[in-house]
């Protein structure tokens, strides 16, 4: 089990921006921008390397939920949305989601 999972089952706390039936968004521990929240499925999902065809419709409801967070935590001058993947990818909690970061320029390419 993930800390993810814990945050979903309310076992430990989070800073809770958004949260219905499929997923839950909150804000990151560290964040990297002044806006930094994480979308995640409440189904528990290892990486975007372990979708399958039938999760088309909830990966794309976690992206309209990003992009109503967005408009609500009025990043109205733009933001990023990053899914990191595997030890390549930086990924360090393997529970699938979806950065998304705002609130300053944002340097590309990504380290
Ligand atoms: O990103 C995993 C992210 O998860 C990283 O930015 C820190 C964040 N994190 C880890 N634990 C917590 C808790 N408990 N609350 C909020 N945010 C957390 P990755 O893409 O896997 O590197």
């Amino acid at each position: 089990m993930t800390i993810f999972k814990k945050i979903i089952d309310k076992e430990i706390p989070a800073d809770i921006v958004y949260e219905d039936d499929q997923c839950l968004a909150f804000r990151d521990i560290n964040p990297q921008a002044p806006v930094h929240v994480l979308i995640i499925p409440k189904r528990e999902i290892r990486s975007l390397a372990d979708i399958v065809e039938t999760d088309r419709e909830l990966l794309g409801h976690l992206l309209v939920v990003a992009s109503r967070i967005a408009a609500k935590l009025h990043l109205h001058d733009g933001y990023r949305t990053v899914i990191n993947c595997g030890a390549h990818g930086g990924q360090t909690v393997h529970h699938l989601h979806i950065h998304l970061l705002g609130g300053r320029n944002l340097d590309w390419p990504p380290g």
